[in-house]
Parts: structure tokens; C-alpha cells; sequence
């Protein structure tokens, strides 16, 4: 086709390559959840049923983009990370963030009614999401930010499960239990939890203490212990790989099954049991 007189505008696009060989991860959060929560009558501090439905659209979104290799999720985000060796959509950042994004969305909306039978959607409390990009150049850093986001998680949760539980059981007032924790710490939270309520805080459900975490399964694989390097040569950038191998890779991606587990992602245990996550080498 001739080129038209209005092609030049073109030139007003700017290019948007994330840097090669970098862990990628798109983070979401649901924006204005808390007034949405509240709409929908979540139960607090935790929602089964939002918590599930959070991780049924992810693993949707894990299914449809085989280079993700593991995605965690808490409260109303989800952190979505593409290996390094990544070439999807050339690595161009705003490509990977409104197609997750817009993807999550879609099934987080089409399932919405599986999860709430009784609460159905209603303008203008639609949930809708933010995305971002942000790149980790060592193995060692992305962990480091799974562990900030899973210690997060963590916090928030006990201090949720006080409150609530001094709001709920204990009749307090919500100024009056915020007032009693300031300044608290962990061990205080459990004490309230344990010495007033009878709750031991270790027995609470691993997915509200521990987040959701989705990665791949392989149906040969069984659970194995090797030593994974946490240094970054064993990652060989996706050009440098033979195209045969790269396809065969993707197709056993596609074909895996993704999981969804409550567990530990700060030790090194989980990375070792599971190499493939990190070496992205099925
Ligand atoms: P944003 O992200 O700046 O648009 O604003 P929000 O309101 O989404 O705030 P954010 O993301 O910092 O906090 C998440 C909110 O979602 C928080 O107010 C609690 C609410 N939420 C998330 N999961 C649950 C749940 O399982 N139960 C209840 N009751 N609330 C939840
Ligand atoms: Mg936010
Ligand atoms: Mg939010
Ligand atoms: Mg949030
Ligand atoms: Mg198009």
C-alpha cells in the first residue's frame, strides 16, 4: 500500500523495550478495592471467595502467557513475572502490562459470578486494575521481592486479624482497637489474639498468612532437591537458545498444569524443590 500523506505521525510513537536478560514483573492492584470490598460486602478482614477468585483469573492469565514462570498474589494484587529469557511481544513494557492487566480483568469479571452468586456486579462498583513493570536484574533481587511482597502479606495480615477480631469478638469500637495497637508489635498481636480470644495465630489459614502463590507443575516431575544457582549465568537469554528447543519449551509450558499453593517463598526450599522456575528450563 502507497504511503499516505499522514504516515509521519507514526514517528510520534516511542519505543518502549524493557532491558534484556532482567527478571520482568507486572504487579496489578484493584483499584478503589476498598470502597468495592465494601459494596460487595466482603467479609473481613479476609474473603475466601475474593481470595479465589483473585487466583482463578490469575492462573487464567498464567495459562494464557506461557512465559510467565510464577506469579504471588495477596489482598487485591498480584505480582506476575516474566523470566528473563523472555522475548514476548519484543519485551515492549506497556504491551506486557495492559495485556496482563486487560486479561486478568476479563476473567476476574466473567468469573465473578461463580465466586459471588448472590452479589452481581453493578456499576459503578466494576473492579478494574492498575499495572506496572519493574525490572530485577539478579535472581537474588527478584526473590528478595517476592519475599517483600509474601512479609507483607504477613504483616498486614496479623495486624487485620487483631483488629477485626477486637472489633468483632472483643465489641470494640474501631477507633478503640486502632488506638490499643499502635505501636505494637508482632508478639503483642498474638497475645491479644491468644490470651483474650483464645486464638492462636498459627492456626489461621495458610492462604490469608501466606498469599497465593501459582506456578507450573510438570506431570513427570516429582518434587526434586537440587541446588539452584542464585547467580544469573545459568540463564540463557531466549536468542541464544535453539529455536527447536525454545518451541519445545513453550509447548511444555502450555501443556503444564498451574497450581496453586499457600507456602513459604522466603526460604530457599521452595526454589530448590522447584528448579524450573527459576532456570525456566522445564
Ligand atoms: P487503590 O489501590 O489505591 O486504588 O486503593 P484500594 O482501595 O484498592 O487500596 P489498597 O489496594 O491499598 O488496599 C486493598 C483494599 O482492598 C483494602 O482496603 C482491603 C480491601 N480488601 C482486599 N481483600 C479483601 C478481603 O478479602 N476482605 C475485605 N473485607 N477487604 C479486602
Ligand atoms: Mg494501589
Ligand atoms: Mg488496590
Ligand atoms: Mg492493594
Ligand atoms: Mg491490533
Amino acid at each position: 500500500m502507497a504511503n499516505s500523506k499522514y504516515e509521519y505521525v507514526k514517528d510520534f510513537e516511542q519505543p518502549d523495550p524493557l532491558l534484556p536478560n532482567t527478571w520482568i514483573v507486572v504487579r496489578i492492584d484493584g483499584r478503589g478495592f476498598h470502597k468495592l470490598s465494601d459494596f460487595y460486602k466482603f467479609e473481613k478482614p479476609n474473603d475466601r471467595r475474593a481470595l479465589d477468585l483473585m487466583n482463578a483469573a490469575a492462573a487464567e492469565v498464567m495459562k494464557d502467557l506461557p512465559d510467565l514462570c510464577i506469579a504471588y498474589g495477596v489482598s487485591d494484587e498480584f505480582s506476575f513475572v516474566f523470566h528473563p529469557s523472555s522475548q514476548l511481544f519484543e519485551r515492549r513494557s506497556a504491551k506486557l502490562v495492559t495485556t496482563i492487566v486487560s486479561t486478568f480483568t476479563a476473567h476476574y469479571i466473567y468469573l465473578w459470578a461463580t465466586f459471588f452468586p448472590s452479589n452481581p456486579l453493578k456499576p459503578p462498583f466494576l473492579p478494574s486494575f492498575d499495572g506496572r513493570a519493574v525490572l530485577y536484574p539478579s535472581t537474588r533481587i527478584l526473590r528478595d521481592y517476592m519475599s517483600w511482597r509474601q512479609v507483607d502479606c504477613h504483616i498486614n495480615n496479623l495486624y487485620n486479624t487483631t483488629f477485626w477480631t477486637m472489633v468483632l469478638q472483643g465489641k470494640m469500637s474501631n477507633t478503640e482497637a486502632e488506638q490499643e495497637l499502635k505501636g505494637t508489635v508482632s508478639s503483642d498481636k498474638n497475645e491479644i489474639l491468644f490470651k483474650r480470644f483464645g486464638i492462636n495465630y498459627n492456626n489461621e489459614e495458610e492462604i490469608y498468612k501466606k498469599g497465593s502463590v501459582l506456578y507450573r507443575q510438570y506431570a513427570l516431575q516429582e518434587p526434586k532437591t537440587i541446588q539452584t544457582s542464585t547467580e544469573d549465568e545459568a540463564v540463557v537469554p531466549e536468542a541464544q537458545q535453539s529455536k527447536t528447543q525454545q518451541e519445545k519449551f513453550k509447548k511444555l509450558r502450555r501443556k503444564a498444569q498451574v497450581v496453586i499453593d499457600h507456602v513459604d517463598i522466603i526460604k530457599d526450599e521452595f526454589w530448590e524443590r522447584r528448579p524450573w522456575i527459576i532456570s525456566g528450563k522445564p
